[in-house]
């Protein structure tokens, strides 16, 4: 049996050996992308046991991505090769004083762009305490926004715990309006939304943490954390309870990408675990703050044996 199961795209990354800009930079190094995988890989090396649900292509970066999340012991027996089609890549800048970085995604058409609802395996979807969801899915076609949002009913239908995040990437959407409505849509469905501070604003025009955990609140769901960056995050929950906790200090961000998933998987296992939420927050703010001190996205997600003590 499996604890958590996420479904999403993961694509082959290459990132930038200099600072030059994305046009002008020669070299560029391999990595995974998709920030289903960069949670399931933080979970996996926490020590839960995860699934994976996806489409790749009959091709190099496939193999690539499918060779990278297996070895870290992500179960990935629902990911299917389709021949027809490829696997998504991307591009992303080195920043040069920890700002978001540039990113280009060449993912059009890709093979997990046109995953149909129709294939899922919902005995295995079942099969996991947990579901894991992402807006990045749910942004790559009408296909993928009608998979997120029926994986989402099940899964919440049938009782099993379920986290999304939002995950704004504007430039998936045909319009801001489209993505506004459409991710507090699938909020709706979700027991835990995991907005960033920015997301939580731009996607319910209200500006303080409270305001917005509120508005989801009031939605139908259970629990809301807002990532707050280097200030930590704030959660509130129906049953009453709510507190910040603060950010753990780094000593040089590399790279903000992964931030936020890495966030999640502290998270999600922490919960799993039975750890209270105040816990809960401790543990995702440390787990986010390690993956920001590589440029990968998902390289710095530590082992449960690095867990400091007081995270446990
Ligand atoms: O959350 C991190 C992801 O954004 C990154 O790994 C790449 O999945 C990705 C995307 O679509 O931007």
């Amino acid at each position: 049996p499996l604890d958590v199961v996420t479904i999403g795209e993961s694509m082959a990354l290459l990132v930038a050996d200099s600072t030059a800009a994305l046009a002008e930079e020669q070299h560029f190094s391999k990595r995974l992308a998709g920030a289903e995988t960069n949670v399931a890989i933080g979970l996996a090396r926490l020590g839960l046991r995860v699934g994976w649900i996806s489409r790749l292509g009959a091709d190099s970066f496939g193999r690539f991505v499918q060779r990278t999340v297996a070895g870290e012991g992500v179960d990935c027996s629902r990911v299917v090769i389709d021949p027809t089609r490829s696997t998504g890549f991307m591009l992303k800048a080195r920043s040069r004083s920890g700002e978001d970085p540039q990113v280009e995604y060449y993912r059009k058409g890709s093979a997990a762009s046109a995953m149909q609802v129709a294939q899922l395996d919902e005995t295995y979807l079942l099969s996991a305490r947990h579901l894991h969801m992402t807006g990045i899915f749910a942004a790559l076609s009408p296909a993928t926004l009608g998979y997120c949002e029926h994986s989402m009913q099940l899964a919440r239908s049938a009782g099993r715990g379920l986290s999304f995040d939002p995950n704004l990437r504007p430039s998936l959407w045909a319009s801001q309006q489209h993505m506004r409505a459409s991710i507090n849509r699938l909020a709706r469905s979700a027991r835990w939304v995991l907005p960033g501070i920015a997301e939580g604003r731009l996607l319910t025009g209200l500006a303080s943490p409270e305001e917005i955990a509120a508005y989801y609140l009031h939605q139908g769901a259970e629990a809301v954390v807002l990532k707050l960056g280097a200030d930590g995050a704030y959660f509130r929950t129906l049953d009453g309870q709510a507190g910040y906790s603060a950010g753990c200090p780094v000593p040089q961000v590399v790279d903000t990408v992964g931030a936020g998933d890495g966030f999640a998987a502290g998270l999600i296992s922490a919960r799993l675990e039975g750890l209270a939420w105040p816990l809960a927050l401790q543990r995702a703010n440390w787990v986010g703050a390690q993956a920001i001190q590589v440029l990968g996205d998902m390289e710095g997600l530590p082992y449960r044996h690095q867990l400091p003590a007081t995270h446990m």
